[in-house]
């Protein structure tokens, strides 16, 4: 079964399914394997590895975490220098709502070739960045304007133009840290237009967000930030998700 595939299944399961992500700079070394035990009984459905910076050795860090829980463990990365093969899968995303050709395309082309030496399972995915209230590290990095909050339809088309590309799944992305996740009334517009899955993520701190926004449409959520201070909420989050 591909990583594409078990997303797939934890869709038909649940209502929602629920991503932990790490950010390999802020995870440390000694603390992996009883975060992996800790995932692994907490009902997520699998991890999200990387982040728009890293200072980190990636390798190391998924090499640890791989030997630690038997979750899939799907790439996030933020450019061509965040790969490794100790990983499952790579969302291979293009930043589609920005105009910036490095994340468009280049970043893109340089990474094919090493994804298919390390046999990585490369999923399609559009990347729509959201404003959420606060300069993020993604849209400082990347070099791109978020889209509005209140422009449902800018998103929405971007989503469909990214469904009509053949990606496989699109992500409304607040960025890490986000004052306030992507809005509601957003979710529910892209849901309505388009058909693959989509991920939200950035921004949601509590259990009742993440429910709100499976309900909005989310067809899966990711949290980094707030499991980083406290990992024994992801049951909770797990549950609220899944509904
Ligand atoms: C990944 O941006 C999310 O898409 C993670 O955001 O760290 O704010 O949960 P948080």
């Amino acid at each position: 079964m591909t990583v594409f595939e078990q997303l797939q299944a934890v869709g038909e399961k649940y209502q929602a399914g629920y991503l932990v992500l790490v950010d390999p700079d802020r995870l440390e070394q000694q603390d992996i394997p009883r975060f992996g035990q800790q995932v692994q009984s907490a009902g997520v459905d699998a991890l999200l590895l990387g982040g728009s910076f890293l200072t980190n050795d990636l390798s190391l860090i998924a090499e640890t975490l791989q030997n630690s829980t038997n979750l899939p463990i799907i790439l996030f990365p933020g450019s061509a220098m965040q790969l490794t093969s100790h990983a499952d899968a790579i969302l291979f995303m293009s930043l589609i709502s920005g105009r910036n050709p490095n994340y468009l395309i280049s970043e893109q082309v340089k990474a094919a070739p090493l994804i298919q030496k390390q046999g990585l399972e490369p999923i399609p995915t559009g990347y729509l960045l959201i404003d959420g209230g606060t300069q993020t590290s993604v849209s400082f990095i990347s070099n791109t304007t978020p889209i509005p909050r209140d422009k449902c339809e800018i998103a929405w088309a971007h989503a469909l133009a990214g469904q009509y590309l053949g990606m496989q799944l699109i992500y409304l992305e607040a960025g890490s840290g986000a004052k306030t996740p992507v809005p509601d009334l957003m979710i529910s517009s892209v849901k309505k237009q388009v058909s693959v899955p989509i991920i939200v993520g950035g921004g949601i701190r509590s259990t009742e967000t993440a429910r709100q926004k499976v309900e909005a449409g989310a067809d899966f959520i990711v949290t980094g930030n707030v499991i980083e201070k406290d990992p024994s909420l992801m049951s909770a989050f797990a549950e609220a998700i899944h509904g």
